[in-house]
């Protein structure tokens, strides 16, 4: 079979006018960065100081050198292409515009570098997720101050999505909002080539996906979800359950992209907002998942409905095969 290389697909896409050039060389250019990161990630400890944290970010959490590369990186990546007005990222308070000399263009780039940076160190995968919106204008046609705003709307209103794993290959996905695609690095000639065209979730599932430590801190309708089960085949399901749980975001997403189920980020009594990151997390996999065929909640509505309020705030998150979703949902209500 032929082939088809990332560049291939987006020329498609664009001869399409499904993309324009300027959001075709943003997907291309952030398709390179994660290139170099995964290069970067796979010397692990061969590669200078990398292990040990230099710095700690803006939530205060421990920076691993390589979440800090890796979104100087993607900065650098995307700096120069004049189709950005800005960056937000999860290792950046504040979004950072693009300046003299570069132009700026009309897209917004959202970013978590390194998803999943605790498991850098014991070898288990790790990856980039990314957002792209467009920046708003005023009633005079004007773009807006690309500042934090400007990056507050909708999931819905998402122009592309994708993200990388770095595990046993480099997997980049990618959707510009007509379905799923997958491309797996060829590291002979070091391009992405479409291994995964059209990807589907299964609406059901045997497999579920939750950090089962927070259990005694989980709300009612999630205790309940997770308790049937659990209960297996004599239980109300009458069917046996798997679980997994990587504790990287995009490799568990991977796994529910591949052969569906659920994954869980819920709120408790704990992290009563939720885990994950919104803008940059919860959103660009919800959109991913339903382009392909899933669907994503916060237990209370649809993920890409919620109208943000900061640039950092924290989701639940529900995802994956839509009939498991939609059950737990209608636990919620
Ligand atoms: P880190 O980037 O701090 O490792 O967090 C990863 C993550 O944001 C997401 O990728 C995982 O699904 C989730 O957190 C894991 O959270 P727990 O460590 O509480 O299981």
């Amino acid at each position: 079979m032929r082939r088809i290389t990332l560049t291939q697909f987006l020329v498609g896409r664009q001869q399409s006018n499904l993309i324009n050039a300027d959001l075709r060389l943003l997907l291309e250019t952030i398709a390179r960065a994660c290139k170099a990161i995964s290069t970067r990630v796979n010397k692990g400890a061969l590669a200078e100081g990398l292990g040990g944290s230099a710095t700690s970010n803006v939530h205060g959490e421990v920076q691993k050198k390589l979440d800090v590369l890796s979104n100087e990186i993607l900065l650098e990546a995307n700096a120069w292409g004049g189709n950005l007005a800005a960056f937000a990222s999860e290792e950046a308070e504040k979004p950072i515009p693009i300046t003299e000399p570069y132009k700026r263009g009309e897209y917004l780039l959202l970013i978590d570098p390194l998803d999943g940076s605790s498991n850098i160190d014991v070898n288990i995968s790790v990856g980039t997720i990314f957002s792209v919106l467009r920046c708003p204008k005023t009633t005079d046609g004007k773009y807006c101050e690309p500042e934090e705003p400007a990056f507050l709307q909708p999931g819905n209103r998402q122009v592309a999505a994708g993200f990388a794993v770095y595990g046993p290959t480099t997997v980049f996905i990618l959707t510009v909002g007509d379905g799923v695609h997958g491309f797996t690095l060829d590291r002979e000639t070091y391009t992405f080539v479409l291994t995964h065209p059209e990807i589907r979730i299964p609406a059901d599932t045997q497999e579920f996906a939750i950090n089962a430590s927070n259990a005694r801190r989980w709300e009612p309708p999630v205790k309940r979800y997770i308790d049937e089960c659990l209960a297996g085949a004599d239980g109300p399901r009458g069917k046996d359950f798997n679980m997994r749980w990587v504790a990287s975001m995009v490799a568990d997403v991977f796994r529910v992209l591949s052969r569906g189920g659920i994954f869980m980020y819920p709120r408790d009594s704990k992290q009563k907002e939720g885990r994950l990151r919104l803008m940059y997390e919860a959103n660009p996999m919800a959109f991913i998942v339903e382009q392909a065929g899933g669907a994503a909640t916060d237990g209370r509505g649809r993920i890409l409905d919620i109208q943000p309020k900061g640039l950092h705030q924290k989701v639940a998150v529900i995802l994956g095969s839509r009939h498991e979703v939609e059950r737990v949902s209608s636990y919620h209500q």
